[in-house]
């Protein structure tokens, strides 16, 4: 039988940190994606699925579209967000509330290329004192771009997600399901448990380590309702190592303890977590060294 519903694409774009992922999680009720308060938390483009009734609303959820290009790492995110356009029914671009950077030029530069129809998220309203002060802002942006719809939103406590939904809904083709009812992501457990790992790694650790680890998953194996999993947290540098592992092994003892609860929660069963540290000279800036870690050009 046909089914009557919308389905279909949407990407989420924005330069980093606007709160695309935090956006996704709130909109599938349920976290998938990784964030911190720090820019380019997200490296890879990831699919969230949501299936209410006959509608199927496909998130991609991408990297923050930047201008920093000094190193291969930061080529990949460029090139991983860029691409995510292609193909989508419906681009969903977040900016925030009262600020306009040179990136959000950028975005606005990337999203000109594109045919589908455009919404503009304006998040986190909820840092605003009132609505006022929000109107000569929307203003100038709505002079920048054909915007199919602006929405005022907050992906953290929610404001306005489901008038965006609606409309996003409205925009997608009537079509039968891409993906199976009970699928929600195209990843595996494995991957987002590597991204788990990464995002204790990135609230804890200070400034610019974050951005020189990656982590990869050595085993990953479920045997009577326990979950163990090996990770590797690869830096560039042994000084690196040191500052990740801690005082008496600390920082790498209470990192693990909070990716084991999410990963808990997550596959809904007893995890057995390993880390252990790893360095791998220069991993950001060598195209190799990237594709055996996991980025590579979808
Ligand atoms: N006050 C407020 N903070 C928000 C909102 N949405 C996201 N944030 C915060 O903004 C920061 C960045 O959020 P992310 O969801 O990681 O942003 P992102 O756009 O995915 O960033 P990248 O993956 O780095 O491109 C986090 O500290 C979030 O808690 C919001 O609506 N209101
Ligand atoms: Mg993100």
């Amino acid at each position: 039988m046909l089914n009557e519903g919308h389905c279909g694409y949407v990407a989420i774009i924005g330069r980093p940190n606007v709160g695309k992922s935090t956006l996704l999680n709130h909109l599938l009720g349920q976290k998938l994606c990784i964030t911190s308060r720090k820019p380019q938390t997200t490296r890879h483009r990831l699919l969230g699925i949501k299936t209410e009734g006959k509608n199927q609303i496909v998130y991609v959820d991408t990297p923050g579209i930047h201008q920093r290009q000094h190193n291969a790492m930061n080529r990949y995110l460029n090139r991983a967000a860029t691409t995510s356009m292609e193909g989508v029914e419906v681009i969903l671009w977040l900016v925030e509330a009262l600020q306009w950077t040179e990136e959000d030029s950028h975005v606005l530069k990337a999203v000109s290329h594109s045919t589908v129809p455009v919404i503009l998220g304006i998040n986190k309203v909820d840092k605003l004192p009132n609505k006022q002060v929000l109107l000569p802002y929307l203003e100038d942006i709505a002079s920048k771009y054909d915007f199919v719809h602006i929405f005022p939103i907050s992906a953290l406590n929610g404001q306005n997600l489901p008038e965006l939904e609606t409309f996003i809904t409205q925009c997608l083709p009537i079509n039968d399901f891409l993906f199976p009812e009970e699928q929600f992501t195209d990843r595996s457990e494995r991957f987002l448990s590597a991204e788990i790992i990464r995002e204790k790694l990135f609230r804890r650790l200070g400034a610019e380590l974050p951005y020189r680890i990656t982590v990869e998953i050595e085993h990953f194996s479920t045997h009577k309702k326990l979950t163990h999993i090996n990770g590797l947290i690869w830096v560039e540098r042994d000084s690196q190592k040191g500052i990740v592992i801690g005082k008496e092994g600390k920082m790498l003892k209470s990192i693990g303890e909070e990716a084991r609860k999410d990963m808990e929660t997550m596959l809904d069963c007893k995890v057995f977590l390993e880390l252990w540290v790893k360095v791998k000279k220069g991993w950001c800036d060598n195209e190799r060294a990237l594709q055996q870690l996991g980025y590579a050009s979808e």
